[in-house]
């Protein structure tokens, strides 16, 4: 009824001048408020006035409403009706200002302006840009239910392998355990005679080490005791002024005293008191001079029981195993007559372990069999969950409610810009390398979707990269827009170190725009 009536009013009001000023900019959706009455009230219900009061050219509502088609309210709001495209409202003082706001020309109605109507090509421009976004959005939409139906595939095949892998994890946890056993059944003999062998061979090398150090001080007495009176005098010692230890002054009867301990000393004597004192520094006179050098055949046999007796010692230390024992001082030549210092000091430093007896390499040998079938199980037990927990990572991300983002997995995409390329690894991390060397800056790890409420799809953030000087740490925030292919389109970083990126994707396309008819938009013009 009330339709009926306004469109009657409208008729009326077109059919002659002062109705078509007294309506003018009035939205079509007001005109209900504007009836041809005696009174009209403010739109804000501030104040009635008198109908010919609307659209007088003078502002009387508070809210501008009596001067929708005048520039007189400062407030007022005129509404262009732009047949045949978009109807718009514009402030009213744009109203007569001499500049074509309405593509309909209809603001300029009282100057002398000639404003074309631009309607019609507006709505032609518009149109073709919708239908180009309709098209983009259609191809989009099509390789984004492809990526999903693919998605559903990747999804049960992943659930199937995972299945698939577990149970295999299962059966090689089980045979790595078999493995276990059998290695440590192989490694205690292994380490049993490994232990026995650097057992007997440190017990070698302090014999050797005891008889060298005895070789070496009957050697040093037999030099030192000139007349052979088994003593060793303060007049043989003095010889040896290399013992001085201040070296400037004359080795006075006093220091060598100090050095024996008495007027002279006996072999046993020597060994106690003089011969670590005097060791490291001494020299035998040939060394020092052309004297004749000493005789070592006779100090071998003047050590001979000697070394007798220590070796008796080591025999006694060594009961177990004396068979390798045996073995190894022909090896080693342990019994040899007495040899030069300087062969001793060889055999004292001589650190080499000898090669393992072939008991001991057998041993080994079958140990190494046990060790490197367990490591490559293990090994096997490592690849499969490896496997497991990238499928498992996998699983877990959110790739949109059907999927549409799962193309994104385990993919990085780069955007070059003049100074950096920016590259995003979805899911996972986003990084800003500098085309002029350096190193790598991460700019955000990933943190989840973050769009609106409705759209939670449309944004996701990368936080937590490397911290700036003096600033926060680094962030990213990827917006998708619909493309056909999956690719970053801009980078920006409006505030310092907060980046945003636009990224194209099919994934982003959207049903209802690919499906909105021309129809449908005609509707909205
Ligand atoms: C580097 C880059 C820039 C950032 C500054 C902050 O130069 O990471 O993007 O703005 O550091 O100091």
């Amino acid at each position: 009824m009330n339709l009926i009536l306004i469109s009657s009013l409208f008729t009326i009001v077109f059919s002659g001048n002062i109705e078509q000023t007294v309506l003018r900019g009035i939205p079509t959706s007001l005109l209900p408020k504007y009836t041809l009455a005696k009174t009209f009230l403010c739109l804000d219900g501030s104040s009635t006035i008198p109908f010919e009061f609307v659209n007088d050219d003078y502002c009387d509502c508070r809210d501008g409403s009596d001067e929708p088609g005048t520039s007189a309210c400062p407030n007022g709001r005129f509404f262009c009706e732009n047949k045949g495209y978009i109807g718009t409202i514009i402030p009213s003082h744009f109203v007569g200002d001499g500049v074509c706001d309405c593509c309909d020309g209809t603001d300029e109605y009282e100057t002398k302006i000639v404003c074309n109507n631009t309607c019609f090509e507006l709505a032609q421009k518009t149109r073709a840009e919708r239908e180009a976004r309709r098209a983009l959005h259609a191809a989009g939409v099509a390789k984004k239910l492809e990526i999903i139906s693919k998605s559903v595939l990747i999804k049960s095949d992943r659930e199937a392998r995972l299945r698939e892998l577990e149970e295999g994890l299962q059966k090689v946890e089980d045979e790595l355990k078999g493995k276990e056993e059998l290695k440590q059944q192989a490694e205690a003999p292994e380490n049993e005679a490994k232990d026995k062998h650097q057992k007997l061979w440190e017990e070698q090398r302090a014999v050797r080490e005891a008889i060298a150090r005895d070789n070496q001080m009957h050697e040093m007495f037999a030099e030192l005791d000139a007349n052979n009176d088994s003593l060793v005098s303060i007049e043989e010692l003095q010889k040896h002024t290399e013992l001085d230890s201040d070296h400037e002054n004359e080795f006075t009867v006093e220091e060598v005293r100090l050095i024996l301990g008495a007027d002279s000393v006996n072999f046993d004597e020597f060994n106690v008191t003089v011969f670590d004192q005097i060791s490291n520094s001494y020299k035998k006179l040939s060394e020092q001079s052309s004297e004749t050098p000493v005789d070592h055949a006779d100090v071998a046999a003047t050590t001979e029981a000697q070394l007798d007796q220590i070796q008796a010692e080591a025999d006694e230390e060594t009961s177990a195993g004396e068979d390798e024992y045996e073995h190894e001082e022909e090896q080693h030549d342990i019994t040899t007559p007495v040899a030069t210092s300087l062969e001793h000091e060889k055999h004292i430093h001589d650190d080499t372990v000898p090669e393992y007896d072939d008991e001991t390499k057998k041993l080994i040998q079958l140990a190494d069999h046990a060790r490197n079938e367990y490591n490559e199980v293990e090994g096997r037990v490592q690849d499969i969950k490896r496997q497991i927990d990238d499928l498992k990572r996998q699983s877990d991300v959110d790739t949109g409610p059907h999927g549409e983002y799962s193309a994104f997995i385990d993919q990085c995409y780069d955007y070059e810009e003049r100074e950096y390329t920016y590259r995003i690894c979805m899911f996972k991390d986003a990084k800003q390398i500098s085309k002029g060397g350096g190193s790598d800056v991460t700019i955000g790890y990933w943190e989840g979707w973050t769009g609106p409420e409705n759209n939670k799809y449309l944004k996701m953030k990368y936080a937590n990269g490397a911290t700036c000087w003096n600033g926060p740490a680094r962030s990213l925030t990827v917006t998708f827009q619909c493309g056909t292919e999956h690719k970053p389109i801009d980078v920006r970083e409006p505030t310092r170190c907060e980046y945003s990126m636009i990224f194209e994707t099919p994934s982003a396309c959207d049903e209802r725009i690919a499906t909105a008819t021309m129809h449908q938009e005609h509707e909205e013009f």
